[in-house]
């Protein structure tokens, strides 16, 4: 088999640059380790900045985004019962974000590539990677016991943190950074109202908490647990119990509780593996970086990173330039360094850290107090929410 650009892992990321290679001719492999059902079934990020759906809209997968996703001007930090609202539409000159969960979107990319008649091989046991130095990078895979070869002239490392990809360099390759926060998400998924019109973000004494939502009928909350909790031992009354305890009463009163449709514990990290580019291997998303969820980044971050590795792969097919490939890794970087930085800050904000003293909550509680004091603080605040220009 041959490719030009062969895509490890059927995510967002690589669904999303298959999508943009696919409608722009460029000929293009997805291998996936999951089923098709696995992929459809992940319950992860639900918050768009304006930058990702117009990069979905030029996809040309936004029509149910147009009609289902709620566009959202702003949200609330609470902190110790005190609410605080962000106007991210009037702060930013009228810039907002889109809830829709990142399952949809990536059921839209799913149906849009199906349309187009494009290869997704589910199942792809044993990917790796070989020649990624030469001008004709290979994979080789098994599918149902049978040994296969996908020749291209690209790599694209679309396999999210656990994947081949960024496993297959050498250690010396890459500049690894990292932060482990010592506590994690005990995230839950209800078919019930949301409690506020608008994300809740609070910060409190038991541990943080978030309202998020999915619809108007679909809530997600998420409240900070630490990294030895096992979900097994959070029934539904027990999350919502705590849930509560960590909100303003007027938000706390509006929580509508029912049965959990999902519950998961994802730990919260931070996590960039520099650069993004080995020959012709590029990482993308995941593979290459985390962000702690705590200011809905992650699937952000991978749309970007798609964004320019597209319009470089289009540079290289279309107007024979390298630039776009040689300055990839540079230009996602930095943007990704100002996400890593705006999600370990709204962390620190918002978090309970066990080891920390009473100096540390001062100084928590006077940069919630001077949020609720200055435009400027917010100004910052929301510029970063929204998303920074690619
Ligand atoms: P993904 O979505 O992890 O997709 C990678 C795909 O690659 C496949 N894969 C392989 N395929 C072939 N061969 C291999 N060897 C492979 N190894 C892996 C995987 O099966 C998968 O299909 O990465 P991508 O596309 O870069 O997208 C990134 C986003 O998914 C991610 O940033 C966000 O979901 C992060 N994230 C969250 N972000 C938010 O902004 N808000 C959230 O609430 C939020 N919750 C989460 C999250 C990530 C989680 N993870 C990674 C476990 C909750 C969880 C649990
Ligand atoms: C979500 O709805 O899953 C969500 C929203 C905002 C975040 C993280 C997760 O910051």
């Amino acid at each position: 088999m041959r490719t030009q650009v062969a895509i490890i892992g059927a995510g967002p990321a690589g669904l999303l640059l298959g999508q943009l290679l696919s409608r722009a001719g460029i000929d293009n492999v997805i291998l996936e380790r999951r089923s098709l059902d696995y992929v459809l079934s992940r319950i992860r990020a639900g918050v768009l900045e304006q930058g990702m759906v117009d990069l979905l809209h030029e996809a040309g997968v936004s029509d149910r985004l147009e009609r289902e996703g709620l566009v959202h001007d702003g949200f609330s930090l609470a902190y110790h019962g005190a609410l605080h609202r962000i106007d991210l539409k009037g702060l930013t000159g009228g810039r907002t974000v889109t809830v829709y969960g990142q399952t949809e979107v990536t059921r839209d990319l799913v149906e849009a590539r199906h349309a187009l008649d494009r290869p997704t091989i589910y199942e792809a046991q044993d990917v790796a990677l070989h020649d990624i130095d030469g001008t004709s990078p290979r994979l080789t895979f098994t599918k149902d016991g049978k040994a296969h070869e996908l020749t291209c002239d690209f790599i694209a490392g679309c396999d999210g943190y656990h994947g081949i990809s960024r496993a297959s360099l050498p250690e010396t390759a890459l500049q690894i950074f990292e932060r482990v926060y010592p506590f994690g998400w005990l995230g839950l998924l209800v078919d019930r109202p949301p409690a506020s019109h608008e994300l809740v973000y609070a910060g409190h004494e038991r541990g943080f908490a978030l309202c998020s939502m999915r619809s108007a009928e679909r809530s997600r909350y998420y409240i900070q647990v630490p990294l030895e909790e096992r979900v097994e031992d959070w029934s539904d009354e027990a999350f919502f119990d705590e849930l509560r305890q960590r909100l303003p009463a007027e938000v706390a009163e509006a929580v509508v509780t029912g049965p959990s449709i999902e519950k998961s514990i994802a730990p919260l990290r931070s996590f960039v593996a520099e650069p993004l580019r080995f020959g012709r291997l590029f990482l993308a998303g995941d593979a290459a970086h985390i962000v702690p969820p705590t200011g809905a980044k992650g699937l952000n971050l991978a749309a970007s990173d798609v964004r320019y590795l597209f319009d470089a792969l289009r540079e290289h097919y279309r107007d024979h330039s390298d630039a776009g490939l040689d300055s990839y890794s540079a230009r996602a970087l930095a943007r990704v360094w100002k996400a890593e930085r705006f999600s370990w800050w709204m962390t620190n904000l918002l978090h309970r850290f066990p080891e920390r003293d009473g100096f540390d909550g001062r100084i928590q509680e006077t940069e919630f107090a001077y949020l609720t004091q200055s435009r400027a603080a917010c100004t910052a605040l929301a510029e970063n929410y929204v998303g920074l220009p690619y």
